[in-house]
């Protein structure tokens, strides 16, 4: 990767920060964040240096920060990460209400559930000026940026307008929809010509590059260049692309291979065993995109219509509750529990409980164990970015036995074909499925999962940051020619 010959000149930009410091009785309690991006670029930075920049949002983040810069990770310092610090209505309208109760649910196009206001997008606005500026401040000259996110889409408008020297990479982890319904955003002129600043914009899909090529073309009425994915705004060249996010699959088998996870899988499949059911995990954060409920009346359905599977397998959901400040958030996850109860009361017995639920975060090698441990997963998302859990599932499954039954909304769903798939909002046809992977010979599910496994061993989580680091190199350098 070039940028290992340029030391230093790499800034990522997200909302949530690498490495989290939370005030606790016990004193100062240091978090790392355990999303993929993270864990994928903060060994490149750790590697080639660079810096972090990211809303300061732990309880002890501006006490162990002195002039807002932390080193990290803290035991082993290697690049700073600079924290943004908010104000509790910055945090309101910025994050709670324009990021997670506007932007979020259009672009999962729950129109119902969208709500925007001009006092949310001025501060949606004011916070990502002060992301631009502290950039700006900091960025070596003709380095490069790589931002993202919908928190951020104003973000590479303002960043050019402040360094013109720079180079920006922006991603957008959701999906984009498609401009009938982003045009129901009254900012959405603004939104798309914040991401225009970018030199390199990427999305999960091809669909997602379509639906954004067209709300510039008709929403700023822009021409663009769609077989090669190219925008051209004055003298200034935007290159859009799909760039698929993935995981780290070789991480993935030398944790499930571990002695200690050995064990922990083990013990997971005997208890099973004694029981005599297998297992069909779900893990999501408790997201109304994540189709939780939907997922519980179509489990209701493959118990009712095929009462062979009672006693055979039992359905493990694991959840972590999220964005609990947000009321709607909290109702889901109540709503689940009791549509579980009701579940479990309908079909359940003395030596079977048709649905347990977990309500943590699970550590990262024990999750994986668990993945290996299952003999189904089932991903039923609305609309999904991409969704990781699936990929993480299938890479876990070292011993080429489970079954992935994946919604089709779900952006893996372009890649993982080999997947049962289905509509989401289909309880049916997700009994169907269920049924129909049930039956499956154990030499079906190797084939299917080992050409998952190959194609996921192809596509991994650093391909995805080497191809846009490396289109981020090139312009970086045609900047430092001019
Ligand atoms: P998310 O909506 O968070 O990400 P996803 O891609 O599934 O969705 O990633 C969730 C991650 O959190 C996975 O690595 C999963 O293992 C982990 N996780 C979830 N629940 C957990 C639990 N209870 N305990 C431990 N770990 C848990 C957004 C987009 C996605 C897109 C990603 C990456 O919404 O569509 O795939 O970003 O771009």
């Amino acid at each position: 990767m070039a940028l290992e010959d340029h030391p230093g000149s790499l800034v990522v930009v997200t909302n949530r920060e690498p490495y989290i410091d939370e005030k606790t009785n016990q004193g100062i309690r240091r978090l790392q964040s355990a999303g993929g991006v993270v864990s994928a670029l903060d060994p490149l930075l750790q590697r080639s240096g660079g810096a972090w920049v990211a809303w300061g949002s732990g309880s002890a983040d501006r006490e162990t920060a002195p002039r807002g810069i932390r080193m990290v990770p803290p035991n082993q310092p290697k690049y700073p990460l600079h924290r943004v610090f908010l104000s509790p209505e910055e945090i309101a309208g910025y994050y709670n209400r324009y990021s997670n109760q506007g932007l979020w649910p259009l672009s999962h196009m729950l129109i119902e559930r969208a709500q925007f206001s001009r006092e949310a997008f001025h501060l949606y606005r004011r916070v990502n000026q002060k992301f631009a500026r502290r950039v700006a401040q900091m960025a070596p000259r003709n380095g490069s940026i790589f931002s993202h996110d919908y928190h951020l889409a104003l973000f590479p408008r303002m960043i050019r307008e402040l360094r013109p020297d720079v180079a920006v990479a922006h991603f957008w982890h959701i999906p984009w929809p498609p401009f009938t319904l982003f045009r129901l955003c009254p900012q959405h002129q603004e939104i798309t010509r914040g991401l225009l600043g970018a030199d390199i914009l990427g999305f999960q899909t091809p669909q997602d590059v379509d639906n954004f090529l067209t709300a510039v073309e008709r929403g700023l009425k822009i021409p663009v260049d769609r077989a090669q994915g190219i925008i051209q705004v004055g003298t200034h060249r935007v290159t859009v692309r799909d760039y698929p996010i993935s995981v780290d699959i070789t991480a993935i088998e030398q944790m499930v291979k571990t002695p200690r996870i050995q064990r922990w899988t083990e013990g997971i499949r005997k208890r099973a065993l004694k029981h005599g059911v297998s297992l069909a995990i779900s893990v999501d954060r408790a997201d109304y995109t994540k189709g939780l409920l939907q997922r519980l009346e179509a489990i209701d359905k493959f118990f009712a219509r095929y009462p062979e599977h009672h006693r055979r397998i039992t359905f493990l959901q694991v959840v972590v509750p999220t964005r609990t400040e947000v009321r709607e958030y909290r109702r889901l996850y109540d709503q689940f529990v009791d549509a579980s109860a009701r579940l479990n009361n309908k079909y359940g017995d003395a030596a079977w409980t048709p649905l347990i639920h977990i309500r943590r975060s699970i550590d990262r090698p024990r999750l994986m164990g668990l993945f290996r441990a299952a003999e189904y997963a089932l991903v039923s998302s609305l609309f999904d970015g991409m969704n990781l859990v699936a990929k993480e599932f299938i890479s876990a499954q070292i011993d080429n036995r489970g079954v992935l039954l994946l919604s089709d909304m779900a952006g893996a769903a372009q890649e993982l074909g080999e997947a049962f798939h289905f509509n989401p909002l289909d309880p049916d046809e997700v009994a169907e499925q269920l049924h129909r992977a049930a039956l499956t010979t154990s030499a079906d599910r190797a084939r299917r999962i080992e050409s998952m496994r190959e194609h996921i061993h192809h596509h991994t989580i650093y391909d995805w940051i080497a191809h846009i680091v490396e289109a981020l190199d090139e312009v970086a350098d045609t900047y430092a020619a001019r």
